[in-house]
């Protein structure tokens, strides 16, 4: 048998090789017959996913905003099967549709393909496994990223990381391509200098595990608190940073994890919300790109990227520290992240 978290810790700290993989995959890629007559000007792009493929979804539609300046939107796949109208208001919109999926095989992903073939609706799947998503589109982005744990954790990233270079390549912006080949060599230089660090943080015990954050790394909060639950079965929320204020703050007590992800754009405003967290008796985790002094005074744990690439590259960097930290609080309750209590690696819904 395998030593609790093994699995999950294994593929968490491979991730600058599956990155390096995914990577020279996408150098190869031939993006015409994918998505060339699919240009995020002419057509909205629609992702869709559900569980981390969803938050995924999100985080790939505010990049693909950010790096082509065309409007996007990311819903969760079973919206689409339930309340069809509320995302396809006009009968033959200009929509391309981006279905996620690790496995390739949760139903409602699959129920959606199936929804959209009726309609001849041409959608691109991404996927790591492949198996039915595989069989159901022409248009396939399947990343080399071969994951044996419950939890998705270098999927995520991978396939983030694939669907922003597709938008960069798009958006013709070479240099942000090359900025996602520096990642990598960055997370491998920071691995060993701060898993040790959250692996500390994580023996604390905590009632309440709360993620902050704004713009794009908001959909980063909301897989970081995904990763908390599932890994350590503990129950993690997400805030837009400066709505926290608004009522969620009234339960932060010594025994309250507030993570901030802290933005470059929002650092000011968002670092404010974490220091008044630290007064009010909160243990605090901050995760920026530069960490400035008074921000360094009021965390408990500080962990500064140092990135050289554009704000929104950075994404794939933030998520590192919360798949570790779901999985340390896991195993320091007892727990085997490898084994979350009533998870499996997909949803299959029973026709
Ligand atoms: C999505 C997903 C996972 C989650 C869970 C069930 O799977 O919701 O995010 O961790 O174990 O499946 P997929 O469609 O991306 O394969």
């Amino acid at each position: 048998m395998n030593e609790y978290g093994a699995i999950t810790l294994r593929e968490i700290h491979n991730q600058p090789e599956t990155w390096r993989n995914c990577l020279r995959e996408l150098d190869k890629l031939d993006l015409e017959p994918l998505v060339g007559d699919k240009n995020p000007r002419t057509h909205e792009w629609l992702f869709v996913g559900c569980g981390s493929s969803y938050y995924l979804a999100q985080a790939a539609a505010a990049s693909l905003t950010v790096l082509t300046g065309a409007a996007a939107r990311a819903v969760p796949a079973s919206e689409i099967l339930l309340f069809p109208k509320l995302i396809f208001p006009v009968d033959g919109a200009a929509i391309f549709p981006v279905l996620i999926s690790r496995s390739g095989h949760t139903s409602e992903v699959l129920q959606v393909a199936e929804f959209l073939r009726q309609r001849s609706v041409e959608f691109l799947a991404v996927t790591c496994d492949g198996n039915e998503l595989y069989e159901v589109t022409r248009r396939i982005l399947k990343m080399p990223v071969t994951e044996e744990s419950t939890v998705m954790t270098s999927s995520f990233t991978g396939m983030l990381m694939a669907l922003q270079y597709v938008a960069a390549r798009l958006a013709r912006q070479d240099a942000f391509v090359e900025a996602l080949h520096l990642l990598p060599d960055s997370l491998a230089r920071l691995l060993p200098m701060h898993a040790p660090r959250i692996e500390e943080l994580a023996q604390r015990s905590f009632d309440d595990v709360i993620y902050l954050a704004q713009g794009a790394l908001y959909p980063v909060s909301m897989e970081t608190s995904l990763k908390v639950m599932e890994s350590s079965s503990s129950y993690a929320q997400f805030f837009h940073a400066l709505e926290f204020r608004h009522g969620p703050k009234s339960i932060v007590s010594e025994k309250t994890l507030v993570g901030s992800l802290l933005s470059e754009t929002g650092y000011a405003e968002e670092s404010a919300v974490l220091i008044e967290m630290k007064a009010l008796g909160g243990c605090t985790l901050a995760i920026a790109n530069r960490i400035s002094p008074e921000v360094r005074r009021s965390a408990d744990l500080a962990i500064e990227l140092a990135l050289p690439v554009p704000e929104i590259a950075r994404l794939i960097v933030y998520v590192v520290w919360g798949q570790l930290l779901g999985s340390r609080i896991g195993l320091s309750k007892g727990l085997d992240p490898d084994a979350p209590r009533n998870l499996s690696r997909f949803v299959e819904i029973a026709e």
